[in-house]
């Protein structure tokens, strides 16, 4: 089941909504469901999704309503290196740092940083920023995961974790500015409810990177390629530190553009994932 959240016409009323068919939004608000964290917090939010669905609920066009980032007031954080793919990227992009990366991938304790704030987090159609004192540019597609104020699995969306390697390269101590600044990160469109890890695992993320309408880089991943559990980063996350209103935790990329590659405003990032859709930015200059 996937739940979005949206605005209709000229409206600034934000609402919640049922994907009907990746075509029909279903507005659960006469359902009396208009924010997303008691229904994430409930005990069972498929059903009641369900329930609500077999009410009189308005139907609206997908096309015809804008999609806002699923997320409400949640932290959003992510994780490092949890594919392989990504430690040798990063072993190649940076000097002195190189052995973190290769140790953070074998250790126990995985990498988590905080990403953003979820007044800062861009959705499904606004433009996702690359820093104007970064010479290199990419985006990260990442499986991002919805877990509730007790770090349960509530669902998963899409997460571009937009990084600057040459500023994250320079110096592991700049990864705050090489991760963490304006438009850096996106989320949706929606949120897919009432997965389990298993399933998700066998979900395809996919990467297509467009300039001037031509296709400038794609490339794809398997779920299956993260080193880690789900619960286990969740159980990091959460450790010594509590989500009240829950948190959205990025999992990792495990598609790298090769070095030759920055992104240039104007370049459209288009991101699949299995079970969940399509999430696209253009990109600005922030
Ligand atoms: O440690 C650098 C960042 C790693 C990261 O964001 C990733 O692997 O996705
Ligand atoms: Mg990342």
């Amino acid at each position: 089941m996937k739940v979005c959240r949206f605005k209709q016409g000229s409206s600034n009323e934000v609402r919640v909504g049922l994907v009907a068919d990746d075509a029909t939004v279903l507005d659960l608000t006469p359902a009396g469901i208009n924010r997303l964290f008691p229904l994430l917090e409930g005990p069972e939010p498929v059903r009641q999704l369900e329930e609500a669905a077999r009410g009189n609920l308005p139907r609206l066009a997908l096309a015809e309503v804008r999609l806002c980032a699923p997320v409400e007031q949640q932290e959003v954080w992510a994780a490092g290196v949890t594919y392989q793919r990504s430690k040798v990227a990063r072993i190649a992009e940076s000097d002195f740092s190189a052995t973190a990366y290769d140790r953070v991938y074998a250790a126990d304790r995985p990498e988590l940083f905080f990403k953003s704030m979820p007044e800062k987090v861009v959705a499904n159609a606004e433009p996702v920023g690359i820093r104007r004192d970064a010479r290199w540019s990419v985006p990260e597609p990442e499986l991002a995961l919805v877990l509730n104020s007790r770090g349960g699995l509530v669902g998963c969306t899409i997460g571009n974790d937009m990084s600057s390697r040459d500023i994250e390269g320079e110096n592991l101590l700049y990864l705050p500015q090489a991760k963490t600044y304006d438009r850096s990160c996106a989320l949706g469109p929606w949120i897919t409810l009432g997965v389990t890890e298993a399933a998700v695992r066998n979900w395809e993320i996919r990467l297509e990177i467009l300039r001037a309408g031509q296709p400038a880089f794609a490339d794809s991943t398997s779920v299956a390629q993260i080193k880690r559990g789900f619960g286990e980063l969740a159980g990091y996350l959460f450790r010594s530190q509590t989500f009240a209103r829950g948190a959205v935790l990025l999992t990792g990329t495990g598609i790298i553009p090769p070095e030759s590659f920055t992104l240039q405003a104007g370049d459209v990032v288009v991101i699949d994932i299995t079970g969940i859709g399509r999430l696209r930015n253009t990109v600005a200059v922030v």
